[in-house]
């Protein structure tokens, strides 16, 4: 394989998709080396195979607003990769949504669930739906209009959607209960499902929690304890409020979180009952950060993301590229050494390098962020079986599998001089995993 032929080839074919194209690149330079030394790889083509999508549906969904004005917007389902499982991925509603954006999404997912252990295939769906500002009805009315049109390609064997940006509890169970209507079953082919109709105890917690559990692995192997170090989060939905928890719950400071606005500066760390509000305004009232400012008296920065408070470790978990180089660069001149991504693809290639080449801990998103969907796969096993886990043994069992992630980008990305490169470790690993199973089920 040459790398920059491969590119040069996508970029060609599919113009105009430059987050594609840069989760491609990211992946391909890394595992490049590994690559070459199997030629049977290339007699396969595995590259072509394994960078463009199995298939990709595309469709318009209709809807009447509150005031019974009709409205479209466009919803998408990327199959990537079914080698060793079902497609699985989430879904987002967000005004960005495109494209470019799933189809990264859904390349990235390929590798982080081929870490997770489970059988699992990659895949991301969506909408440039946005939830915010409407009402329950309106995005209860979008959801069933939303799996109208998806019912037909996804289930329980096939292809199995869950939550990202702008999905939640809410939407999971409004897409559900419409899709149960139009495919006449009950085997569970969302994850993220409500507790009572076959949701799995632990999966609204397990991204954040997971990614905590990734952090405390990197952590040991510099013998560093968490307690009392000082954190920045972004983001303040379901990745990071949960990140937040945990992170609170064993002695860390958490000094800033933040929306699409701004973000909020907590020099006294925020606390319990601090975050019990942020749960309430986010989850409940589905106000602004701003708002966490005007209460308890702190600085409210508008417009900006907040990799220039000093912190000892970052935790971006908004979304992507929202770390560039000079946020990685004030980071590390702040003395920040330690970054693990609860969103997907936070850091651009420039942020990517700068943390590299200062070799602190970076964790990429796809090993630290993989608890979400771990535990998706377990909810999966639940629904299958028909028995619910316990809290502890589903807990148990995410930090299990973290601890397994970590293993596999040490074997695949520890270096002559000891320092373990996540990104090429969690690239390799994820990598041969899929190549592999697709070498095995010949040309497809
Ligand atoms: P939520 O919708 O619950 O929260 C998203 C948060 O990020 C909100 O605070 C939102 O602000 C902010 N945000 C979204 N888009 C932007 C943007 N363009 N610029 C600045 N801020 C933005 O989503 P999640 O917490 O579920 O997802 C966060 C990240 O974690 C995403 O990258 C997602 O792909 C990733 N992830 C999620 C998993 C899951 O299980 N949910 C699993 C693995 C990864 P606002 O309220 O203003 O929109
Ligand atoms: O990016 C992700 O891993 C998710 N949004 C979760 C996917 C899932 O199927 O739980």
């Amino acid at each position: 394989m040459e790398v920059k032929k491969v590119l040069s080839d996508l970029k060609r074919r599919f113009p105009n998709e430059p987050e594609y194209h840069q989760a491609v690149e990211e992946v391909l330079m890394t595992i490049e080396e590994e690559y070459n030394k199997h030629p049977e790889f290339d007699k396969y083509n595995l590259i072509e195979r394994l960078c463009i999508p199995d298939r990709v549906f595309t469709f318009r969904v209709t809807w009447v607003d509150d005031k019974g004005q009709v409205q479209t917007n466009m919803g998408y389902r990327i199959q990537h990769n079914n080698a060793i499982g079902p497609y699985k991925g989430g879904i987002r509603f967000h005004s960005s949504v495109n494209l470019s954006i799933l189809k990264f999404l859904a390349f990235e997912q390929t590798f982080k669930n081929s870490l997770t252990t489970l059988p699992m295939g990659g895949g991301k769906g969506g909408s440039d739906f946005s939830p915010r500002g409407k009402s329950d009805m309106e995005v209860m009315r979008f959801c069933q209009a939303f799996v109208t049109e998806l019912w037909r390609h996804i289930g329980p064997q096939t292809d199995v959607p869950a939550g990202d940006i702008g999905v939640g509890g809410r939407e999971v169970g409004y897409m559900y209960g419409m899709y149960k209507k139009m495919a006449l079953e009950n085997t569970g082919t969302f994850t993220g499902k409500g507790i009572e109709f076959g949701g799995s105890l632990v999966r609204p917690e397990a991204t954040g929690y997971g990614n905590v559990y990734f952090l405390l692995e990197m952590l040991k192997t510099k013998g560093i304890d968490i307690k009392d170090k000082v954190v920045a989060v972004s983001g303040s939905g379901n990745v990071a409020q949960y990140t937040v928890k945990k992170l609170i719950s064993l002695g860390a400071k958490v000094i800033t979180m933040s929306d699409s606005n701004g973000y909020i500066y907590d020099p006294d760390g925020i606390d319990e009952e601090k975050l019990a509000f942020i749960f309430n305004l986010k989850n409940v009232q589905r106000g602004r950060i701003r708002e966490y400012a005007e209460k308890y008296g702190c600085k409210y920065v508008e417009g900006a993301r907040p990799w220039n408070e000093k912190c000892d470790i970052a935790m971006p978990s908004a979304t992507q590229n929202e770390i560039d180089g000079d946020d990685a660069r004030a980071l590390l001149a702040n003395g920040c050494f330690a970054v693990s991504e609860g969103a997907n693809m936070p850091s651009t290639p420039d942020a990517i390098a700068e943390f590299l080449n200062a070799k602190i801990l970076y964790a990429p998103g796809k090993a630290a962020n993989a608890g979400g969907v771990s535990v998706s796969g377990l909810e999966m096993t639940q629904n299958s079986i028909k028995l619910s886990w316990s809290r502890e043994e589903v807990d148990a069992k995410l930090q299990s599998i973290m601890k397994d992630i970590h293993s596999q980008c040490t074997l695949y990305g520890k270096q002559e001089d000891g320092y373990i490169n996540y990104v090429k470790g969690a690239n390799v690993a994820g990598f041969m995993k899929v190549a592999k199973a697709m070498m095995a089920q010949g040309i497809l």
